[in-house]
Formats: structure tokens, C-alpha cells, sequence
């Protein structure tokens, strides 16, 4: 066996997200998000869970930050809840929410962990979806005012920023299916919406940069793998509408100044309204892509396949299977995509932002789960990534998702992605094995083979 090492100065992090962990959802001044909204609502999530308490992190954060450091990590990523900081999303600004980014940001750094701050992972106001939310184009304003007040409050020690985490998900899953919040099931504001997140992008690393604001800014798409399920002609085309639509609906726009021909010839009466000058603000230069990449699937032609006509299928590299979710596993697919990514975006630096699995945790009588499942998938991603930066790619860091267990989404506390046991009932953190597997990694920088 030996020991494969990751670039000098390579990152190593865990990423979380504000409404998956912070709970406190009315404290303290916080102000209604879309989410809080949702979960309120009967059937939406499974079990009837809400992140009204979650992982109680709003007060933990102290003995989280000890977590964090024990572990080794070199560096934290975590997302402002804008409601929390902006209780109307625009406005009066809650001190009280400042106070909690402030001390959990002073943390970081006093124990030398470089905090990365996600501006938008999926919490909106819900008074500025009332007001329309990111299917009006004054939404663009909205989210710029609010980084601007975010800039200027943590600017002084925060110097990577990322706009918007995963715009995909926040465009066609809480308004083409409805299966987040804010629950809409219309196209044609889906496709909206991620012209107006993707022009909010724009607008705010112009004004990062005009405000002479210091460090870096960037992007987090989740681009999977997607393969045609034959080599039938209709499965290929879909195969090609869903690549298009998952990985060219951002990436034509971010870095070549258009959006994908085809698919919008397909998608037809739904396509946004792109305004003269939008794309050129669209397309602000960045300083690093970060990629969230989990599975691979295929893709066949279906007839009552939504807007796209396409169903997508599990697809696990050889010796693989499936995770709790039912997500293929796939380690080469994240090579693949990086090398597409570097073929479509020239050497710009790429973090892997988030990539983790929900596995069937089973926990001995301390809590302490033996999971070496998680263990060999984050392994064999490790490997994928040392493969796509012996092939050129830029690669910077890499973040497990998540930090520890969390509420996700739909899915309620079902799903475990940590690499830290939570126990809801008591909020006891329990390092899992690949917590401590993580930390030799981290420690060696690099991993055995
Ligand atoms: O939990 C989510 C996260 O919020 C965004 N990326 C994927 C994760 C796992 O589904």
C-alpha cells in the first residue's frame, strides 16, 4: 500500500447548510423563511419533520467549532440563513442574527479553520416570496442588497464566499415539481428563476469586486454523471436534454455567454426572459467553480417524462451499488465530470463542495457507528479526485457533505450524511469512523492505495 498525496495547500473541509442545522427558527429576531413555511405545512416532508430544532447548532455552535478542529479540517463551509440576518429579506437588519455568523466566524478563525460562507443554500425570506420571490426580476436586487449587507458585516475575516449553492435544485425542485419549497409546479417560473439566480450571481461578484471587498468568489453547481440508458436515438437525446439542462443551463452562461440552444428549442414557450446586458453580468469572470457531485445516473426516454421526457435511473460504477437514497455510486463519475468541467471552463480552480452518502447508520450501544461504507465511498472519490487532477484539472479542495447528520429536505432526518453522529433526542455528536478515517487523510494529506 501506499500513500497518494494532494497538492500543498489542498483544502479539506465539511460542509453544512444553515436551515439543516441551526434550528432556532423563530429565535432571537429570525424572521419566516420559505422553508419554515413548508415544513409547517402537513405532507410535505416525510415523517412530518421540520428543521424547526434540527441540530440545535444556533446553540452549540461553540462546541461544534471544538468538533471541527478536533477533527483536523482546515477549513468549515456553512451558508448565512438570510431571514435570520434580514427578517424580511430586505430592510431592518437583525443584529442579534449577525451576532451568531460573527462569533461562529471568529471561531473558525481563532481556531484556524478558513470559514467558507455560501450566501444562498435554499432558506429565502418568505416575505420576499410573497413579494414574488426569484421568479421577479427585482429578486436580483434583492439578493445583491443582501450580500452587499453580508459583505460588508463579515467581509473584514471572511474571504471565500460562494453565491448561490446548487441553483438547479432551487429552480426545478422547489418550482417545476414542487418538491421543496417554495412547492410551485410551473416551468415557466422554474426557468425564470434560474435566469434571476444566475443574474443575482452576476450582480453580486460585480459588486463584491467593486467594493474592493478582499478574497474570493464563486459558484456551486451540482453537476452528476448522466449516461443514455441504450444506445437507442431517444435515449440519447434525452440523455442529451437532461445533461443540458443540469450542467449547459448554467455552465454555457457562466462561461460562454449563451444559453444552451437546444434545450431551449425544446423547452419552447418556457423560456426566460433574458434581457439585453443580462448575460454579459451573468458572466462576471469568477475565481473558482465548486462542484457537488454525488451519483451518476442514466437516462431513457419517457413519454410521461415531465418537460424534459426523460427518466433517470441509478447508475453504479462496476462493484458498486446503491446508497439508503438509492443514489448510484460511482466514483469514476466524478472524475469524468471534473475533466468535463475543466473541458468547458478552461483551468479555473474547482472545489468539490460537497460529496458524501446516506447510508444505513447503524449505531453500537455508545453510538458510535462503525461506518465503513461511508469510509470507501469517500475513499474512492479520493481517488477520482487525485485522477482528475493527474489529468489536469485545478483542484483545490474537497468537502464531505455533511459535518454531521442533518434534516434533509423532503427526506426529514432520515437520511444520515455525517460524519458525526447526531442524536436528535439529546443532540449528543458522536464521531462516526470515517470522522476519524477523515482526519488521517487530512493529516497525511493524502490517502492509501
Ligand atoms: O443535503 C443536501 C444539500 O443541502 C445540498 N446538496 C445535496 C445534499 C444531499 O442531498
Amino acid at each position: 500500500m501506499s500513500t497518494r498525496h494532494f497538492p500543498d495547500g489542498f483544502l479539506w473541509g465539511a460542509t453544512t447548510s444553515a436551515y439543516q442545522i441551526e434550528g432556532a427558527w423563530n429565535e432571537d429576531g429570525k424572521g419566516e423563511g420559505i422553508w419554515d413555511r413548508f415544513t409547517h405545512r402537513p405532507y410535505n416532508i416525510l415523517n412530518g419533520d421540520t428543521g424547526d430544532v434540527a441540530c440545535d447548532h444556533y446553540h452549540r455552535m461553540p462546541q461544534d467549532v471544538a468538533l471541527i478542529k478536533e477533527l483536523g479540517l482546515s477549513s468549515y463551509s456553512f451558508s448565512i440563513s438570510w431571514p435570520r440576518v434580514l427578517p424580511l429579506g430586505r430592510g431592518a437588519v437583525n443584529e442579534k442574527g449577525f451576532d451568531f455568523y460573527n462569533r461562529l466566524v471568529d471561531k473558525l478563525l481563532e481556531a484556524e479553520i478558513l470559514p467558507v460562507v455560501t450566501l444562498n443554500h435554499w432558506d429565502y425570506p418568505q416575505a420576499l416570496e410573497d413579494a414574488g420571490g426569484w421568479p421577479v426580476r427585482d429578486s436580483v436586487d434583492w439578493f445583491a442588497d443582501y450580500a452587499r449587507v453580508v459583505f460588508d458585516r463579515l467581509g473584514d475575516r471572511v474571504t471565500t464566499w460562494m453565491t448561490h449553492n446548487e441553483p438547479w435544485v432551487v429552480a426545478f425542485l422547489g418550482y417545476a415539481t414542487g418538491v421543496h419549497a417554495p412547492g410551485l409546479c410551473d416551468y415557466s417560473k422554474a426557468y425564470q428563476v434560474v435566469h434571476h439566480l444566475l443574474l443575482s450571481h452576476g450582480v453580486t461578484v460585480q459588486l463584491f469586486r467593486q467594493g474592493g471587498y478582499k478574497g474570493e468568489i464563486g459558484i456551486v453547481l451540482n453537476l452528476e454523471g448522466y449516461e443514455p440508458a441504450s444506445e437507442r436515438e431517444a435515449d440519447r437525446a434525452a440523455y442529451q436534454r437532461v445533461y443540458e439542462e443540469s450542467a449547459s443551463l448554467f455552465l454555457d452562461p457562466l462561461f460562454n455567454g449563451h444559453y444552451p440552444e437546444m434545450l431551449f428549442d425544446w423547452i419552447g414557450p418556457h423560456q426566460p426572459r433574458v434581457l439585453a446586458g443580462d448575460l454579459d453580468l451573468i458572466g462576471q469572470p469568477i475565481d473558482f467553480l465548486g462542484v457537488d457531485y454525488y451519483r451518476t445516473h442514466t437516462v431513457s426516454h419517457a413519454i410521461n417524462g415531465t418537460l424534459l421526457k426523460a427518466e433517470l435511473g441509478p447508475l453504479p460504477a462496476l462493484g458498486w451499488g446503491q446508497t439508503e437514497m438509492g443514489w448510484g455510486i460511482n466514483p469514476p463519475g466524478l472524475t469524468a465530470t471534473l475533466i468535463d468541467v475543466k473541458d468547458r471552463c478552461g483551468d479555473l480552480k474547482v472545489f468539490i463542495a460537497e460529496n458524501g452518502c446516506a447510508l444505513h447508520d447503524i449505531p453500537d450501544e455508545t453510538g458510535f457507528v462503525a461506518d465503513r461504507g461511508r469510509v470507501n465511498y469517500l475513499s474512492a472519490h479520493l481517488q477520482a479526485a487525485l485522477e482528475a487532477i493527474d489529468a489536469g484539472v485545478n483542484l483545490g479542495g474537497y468537502y464531505v457533505w455533511s459535518l454531521m447528520d442533518n434534516f434533509e429536505w423532503s427526506m426529514g432526518y432520515g437520511p444520515r450524511f455525517g460524519l458525526v453522529r447526531v442524536e436528535y433526542e439529546t443532540g449528543k455528536r458522536i464521531p462516526k469512523q470515517s470522522a476519524y478515517w477523515f482526519s488521517e487523510v487530512i493529516k497525511h494529506n493524502g490517502i492509501n492505495i
